[in-house]
């Protein structure tokens, strides 16, 4: 078998790609990500048998939230960038090891590599198959799997300067756990349910990062038209690279449009002072392939998700920052004052065209929590005389499999009693349906991106208090999440350690879940995947 990857939802067959990735990632690339996961694993495991003081690590743990996120699905799919972090870990590791004497550590704290054929070599024996018991694979890879997750998180928040080492801890105790045989299934399970309490923590600290920064998000109308401007579209997540942007293009004449997960930015009230900051351009990530032809400007990526171009004019548009990476695309990094320069995708711009337009009019969104709770009253009125009869969290992540239209046809089947609470790029498939509003309140209310999925948790834990109810489950909320790469999976940790339960995933179950590790999530916290459209709405509106 050449490579081994189940980490998302389009896995090839719903088993795991084995040749090439769907997602565009070839053999090498899979297996200089699983190579990096299995060097991050030997840190982790110095780390936490050496005692040492995460606090005194101090950019070794940034190194490993980057690590960690470049093997995000549809982050990074550039082999020589990928193989300079092995190399660039592989160095801290074995400094690490050497501050340690009298310890024996295993083969991910002690291989050696010199070139990329041996890199190869090494990771056909630390892939995912290597463990062969399935369930503790399952359950490593599923704890892994949140870790990327919660690391993709606390990178944006370090970005903003704020940091917690509880993460940092955790992240070395979950992933040296993932190596250590003498741990049991009931362990890892242990261990999952802490992925998930970490994963909160990650998404609190995200939250405080952006909305201390940032502001808290507002209801805002945003435009998705062009304007006829030279553009530059940013997409991804990370808003101190749009801030970047949006200063160093001020007066130059061009404009910055979002794409796919960037759109939330521009609920925040720090983003509204600039006026080339002008709309959202196109849909959910995998719709890039004929939107960024039109677009006709040069594209940012700041995070997940790339599709790999089809052209190289489309490529040569394409700039990449932080873990996100392509090869052949240009990759801007920042200087040693954490800035970066973003002149070449500016001058880029000014030489192409405006962007062709392919929508016209506007979306509504900016409810995270600070803004729902200033509407609460009127909330509350809503829901008291049944006019809101039940709220349907479906956050989380779009893709390009048929069988995603699912969702489109559930917001529209949905009564007309019921609100639509989103968050991440799901919300693509029904942001633009004519679903009109109850009372002034919109029935589909967008709280930002996958991990404002934490606002909507908030939302939920401030309802409770408000209706006076012990128990989440009592609201009448119900859950049908869309997933697809490693954000969610961390997402759904945390939903699950807050006490959320009956949560529906879909559009399949992930392949990563083994049947017996999929049955304690049934049984513990009443997981189900979906079946049809009528018969799901049927079923929530029962509940
Ligand atoms: Fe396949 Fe998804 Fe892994 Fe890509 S990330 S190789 S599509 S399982
Ligand atoms: Fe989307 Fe990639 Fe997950 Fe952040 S942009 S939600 S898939």
């Amino acid at each position: 078998m050449s490579m081994f990857c189940y980490q998302c939802q389009e896995t090839a067959k719903g088993t795991g790609c084995q040749i090439k990735g769907v997602c565009g990632k070839n053999e090498e690339v899979a297996k200089l990500q699983d190579l990096l996961i299995y060097t991050l694993k030997g840190i982790s495991e110095i780390v936490v048998k050496g005692k040492l003081d995460v606090q005194s690590l101090g950019d070794i743990n940034h190194e490993v939230l980057k690590s960690l996120f470049i093997t995000i699905t549809n982050a990074n799919f550039d082999e020589e960038a990928i193989e300079n972090q092995i190399t660039k870990m592989m160095k801290i590791r074995d400094g690490l090891k050497n501050k340690i004497s009298g310890m024996t550590f295993s083969e991910a704290s002690n291989f050696q590599v010199f070139s990329r054929a041996e890199m190869l070599k090494k990771a056909s024996e630390a892939g995912v198959l290597s463990m062969k018991d399935e369930d503790i694979r399952s359950l490593r890879e599923l704890i892994t799997y949140g870790i990327k997750g919660m690391a993709a998180y606390t990178h944006h928040a370090l970005n903003l300067e704020k940091e917690n080492l509880e993460i940092y801890k955790f992240i070395y105790e979950g992933l040296a756990a993932t190596i250590n045989d003498d741990l049991k299934v009931n362990d890892l399970v242990t261990l999952t349910l802490k992925t998930g309490e970490l994963g909160v923590t990650a998404m609190a600290l995200l939250d405080e990062a952006n909305t201390s920064k940032y502001g808290n998000p507002e209801v805002t109308q945003v435009n998705i038209g062009v304007r006829n401007n030279p553009g530059i579209l940013i997409s991804g997540h990370d808003l101190t690279d749009l801030e970047q942007l949006l200063e160093q293009t001020k007066g130059t004449g061009v404009d910055v449009y979002t794409h796919s997960e960037m759109l939330p930015a521009h609920y925040y009230p720090a983003f509204k002072k600039y006026d080339h900051f002008v709309g959202n351009y196109g849909n959910a990530w995998w719709k890039q392939v004929g939107e960024f032809e039109s677009f006709n400007g040069p594209i940012l990526f700041t995070t997940n998700c790339i599709v790999p171009p089809k052209s190289e004019e489309v490529r040569n548009r394409i700039f990449t920052s932080g873990a996100a990476g392509y090869p052949g695309c240009t990759h801007i990094e920042k200087d040693s004052n954490g800035k970066k320069d973003f002149g070449p995708i500016i001058e880029m711009a000014k030489n192409l065209k405006a962007p062709t337009e392919i929508e016209t009019g506007s979306i509504v969104g900016g409810f995270a929590h600070a803004q729902v709770m200033t509407l609460a009253d009127k909330v509350v009125d809503a829901v008291k005389p049944g006019a809101i009869k039940k709220f349907f969290v479906m956050a989380g992540c779009d893709g390009r499999m048929k069988s995603r239209e699912y969702y489109t046809a559930f917001a529209e089947k949905l009564r007309k009693n019921t609100v639509i609470l989103t968050a991440g790029c799901a919300k693509y498939r029904y942001n633009k349906l004519p679903l009109g509003d109850i009372g002034g309140i919109p029935r589909v209310l967008d709280a930002g991106q996958c991990n404002d999925s934490y606002s909507l948790a908030v939302i939920a834990l401030k309802l409770k208090e408000v209706f006076g109810l012990d128990d989440i489950n009592q609201l009448p909320v119900a859950y049908n999440i869309a997933w697809y790469e490693q954000k969610a999976v961390i997402v759904l940790l945390a939903l699950l350690h807050l006490g959320v339960k009956n949560i529906h995933l879909g559009p399949t179950l992930p392949a990563f879940l083994s049947p017996n590790v999929a049955k304690v999530l049934v049984d513990t916290f009443g997981i189900a995947g979906i079946d049809t459209v009528d018969s799901d709405v049927e079923m929530f509106m029962a509940q």
